[in-house]
């Protein structure tokens, strides 16, 4: 595994890092807007006085912080894998290039000590899974894994319903940062009703009692999208029940589903769905930075 100096230093002298997955570059946006997010994102850290370490896997190393060439590479490679946690070795094994989702980002940052992770949104149950048993890997690393994860809800293009249930299930807690509703990634509500903090410092405090009474589980940080950025359910389910209906007819399954569905409803919105995944990732970086700093007090 390669932690990079910077990120290192933070770790070894417990400054605020936070950790951030490379499936939305390689999987989740197009190029260039891929790349140039993810620099964004790392400088909101940053901004906002934290170290960010964007995790992936280049040619068979670990990498803990990619720099800008890394995350250049990472966003034009061809042949990127995705990789769930079970790939990871695969990937590693065969000297192959990965991009990490929230599971496998959520398993590597573990490893290397980091506590705070922000993601755009977090996988879940999806839709029609009571004939495909398509629940992401995400669900079971949350449950396993002693981590913050900072996700803007999940998106609609899941069972949303289901996928809080199945947290419930798995002993994951989920809370909203200021609000009770669990939001929908473009959209700030629900209806489905979750506990909510009204700060960072809460959301260590909890973060804390969690570990020091032995349950290793993942912490999910609700953080609806900024106000200016939110998209109409209406209109958003239109590009979603669309993308949900060509995705069936192609039949596409597995690890495709979640990048053929997001891109699709960025082509359907002519951007705007885009626009809105960067603001809120960005929202998300922000928070996160606020989280790993009130740990560190
Ligand atoms: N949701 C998004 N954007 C994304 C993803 C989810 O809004 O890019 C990515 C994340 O990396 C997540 C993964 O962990 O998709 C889930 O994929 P699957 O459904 O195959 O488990
Ligand atoms: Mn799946």
């Amino acid at each position: 595994m390669k932690v990079n100096d910077e990120v290192l230093n933070a770790l070894e002298n417990g400054k605020p890092v936070v950790a951030l997955e490379s499936t939305i570059i390689a999987q989740g946006m197009p190029y260039p807007k891929n790349i140039e997010t993810a620099l964004a994102v790392e400088e909101e850290v940053r901004k906002n006085g934290a170290v960010p370490a964007t995790i992936g896997v280049i040619k068979g190393d670990i990498v803990v912080g990619m720099d800008r060439k890394q995350i250049e590479y990472i966003g034009r490679a061809k042949n990127v894998m995705k990789l769930s946690t079970r790939e990871i070795p695969y990937c590693i094994a065969l000297k192959k290039d990965g991009a990490t989702t929230v599971s496998a980002t959520s398993y590597i940052a573990a490893l290397a000590g980091i506590e705070v992770f922000a993601t755009g949104g977090i996988g879940g149950v999806h839709r029609g899974v009571e004939k495909t048993m398509d629940i992401s890997r995400d669900m079971e690393e949350l449950a396993e894994t002693d981590i913050i994860v900072v996700t803007a809800g999940a998106k609609s293009i899941l069972d949303l319903p289901k996928t809080l249930e199945y947290l419930e299930t798995k002993g994951v807690l989920v809370v909203g940062f200021g609000t009770d509703e669990f939001p929908a990634f473009y959209t700030r509500k629900t209806g489905l009703t979750i506990p909510s903090v009204n700060s960072a410092e809460e959301v260590a405090t909890i973060y804390d009692k969690k570990v020091s009474i032995g349950i290793n589980s993942a912490v999910v940080v609700a953080n609806p999208i900024p106000e200016a950025f939110e998209i109409p359910k209406e209109i958003a389910d239109q590009w979603i029940d669309k993308a949900l209906e060509e995705c069936e007819k192609k039949g596409i399954t597995g690890k495709k589903v979640t990048p053929f569905l997001l891109s699709r409803v960025v082509e359907l919105s002519n951007g705007k769905a885009l626009k809105a995944n960067i603001a809120l990732v960005k929202n998300n970086a922000r928070v996160a930075a606020e989280i790993a700093k009130a740990l560190h007090k």
